[in-house]
């Protein structure tokens, strides 16, 4: 349907909208399965959208010897505009391997990842959670500096920036404005980490305070923001955090949005931008066809309304899943398998 890695062939159908492009990388495993699910859905809404497929991942690094090859990070600054799948690292260390999505994440600096939670009717086990978690994504402990100091001494570096604090600060005053947030919490663990959380907290509180926007900022430490989103996850509006707290609260909080098989996001750098579904590879049902498209759909929808400023479009979208999961049960869907989810979906939109 759309082209390989080369960027010849393309999905442009025309239309009177301005034109998009899409570069998409399946990834690995069930990416293949979920992404062009999702792009279908995408040409549904915008059928002048312009796709083109890249590799990347682990599978492409058994064919070419690099998990990102430059083929694709080329294609991505040029289209500005990715969906990307998923992708299985190796548990050991395999020379010259280094992990596809954070090779992006860093080299085409998406540096804020968004993770919205939001109860979806059939799946959540309470219907008031609608929150938005706002990652850093490009530093903190997966700057990756590991080092072994002694045989029985490891040690990770930890990387906080004032740059990259304020970046994803400006990010979130942003998002509140769109959203008209009434609350943006930073969670960090200054108490026991004042440098790093500390400069994370200030940079982002100075920032915050230049939008005008001071008067919405509460802080949490991290621990108690676990609980807290257990107990009370209506309370949470934006929470604004660093890469491994937001990797560890995301993945909590989407509990209350059917769990991690239907968690979206969005890596979003200064225009540029990659929608990617939280979920894995998933290796064990790859190829079968089980594999539920919802998180890809729903990362696209976050790309039309954060990146492309498609609200109408993505308000469209979500609606339709709304729907479909007000209309079917979990049964209904069967297996819940791609096609009938994107099918059922379809018809909604
Ligand atoms: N779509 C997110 C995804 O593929 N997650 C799996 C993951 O991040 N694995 C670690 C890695 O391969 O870097």
């Amino acid at each position: 349907r759309y082209a390989d890695v080369s960027g010849l062939a393309v999905g442009h159908l025309g239309g009177s909208q301005e034109m998009k492009r899409l570069c998409v990388i399946p990834g690995d495993g069930i990416g293949h399965e979920v992404v062009p699910s999702a792009v279908r859905v995408l040409e549904r809404l915008m059928p002048s959208l312009q796709v083109t497929e890249a590799e990347a991942g682990w599978e492409c690094f058994q064919r070419h010897g690099c998990s990102v090859p430059d083929t694709t990070l080329k294609l991505m600054r040029e289209y500005g505009a990715g969906l990307f799948g998923a992708v299985s690292s190796p548990a050991h260390r395999v020379e010259g391997y280094r992990s596809a999505i954070l090779t992006l994440r860093q080299d085409l600096k998406l540096s804020v990842s968004l993770r919205p939670v939001r109860s979806w009717p059939g799946l959540s086990t309470r219907m008031d959670v609608n929150l938005l978690i706002l990652r850093e994504n490009s530093e903190g402990l997966y700057v990756g500096h590991e080092h072994m100091a002694s045989a029985d001494m490891a040690i990770a570096e930890r990387h906080i920036s004032r740059q990259a604090s304020e970046h994803v600060a400006q990010r979130a005053a942003e998002v509140a404005r769109l959203r008209d947030s009434q609350r943006i919490t930073l969670v960090h663990k200054a108490n026991v980490l004042p440098l790093t959380c500390g400069l994370f907290r200030d940079s982002c509180r100075n920032v915050l305070a230049a939008e005008g926007l001071a008067g919405l900022v509460d802080e949490r430490l991290v621990d108690v923001a676990a609980l807290q989103l257990i107990e009370r996850p209506q309370d949470f509006d934006l929470l604004v955090t660093t890469n491994l707290f937001g990797d560890i609260l995301s993945d909590l909080a989407c509990y209350w949005s059917g769990g991690l098989g239907l968690a979206p996001s969005l890596n979003w750098g200064r225009g540029i931008a990659i929608a990617e579904p939280v979920h894995g590879s998933a290796p064990d049902i790859a190829g079968s066809g089980k594999a539920n498209p919802l998180a890809a759909i729903l990362s696209a929808a976050l790309l039309l309304r954060y990146h492309w400023h498609a609200g109408l479009l993505a308000d469209q979208l979500e609606r339709a899943v709304e729907l479909l999961l007000t209309e079917l049960s979990v049964a209904e869907l069967g297996d819940q398998t791609t096609d009938i989810i994107e099918r059922e979906l379809l018809k909604r939109l």
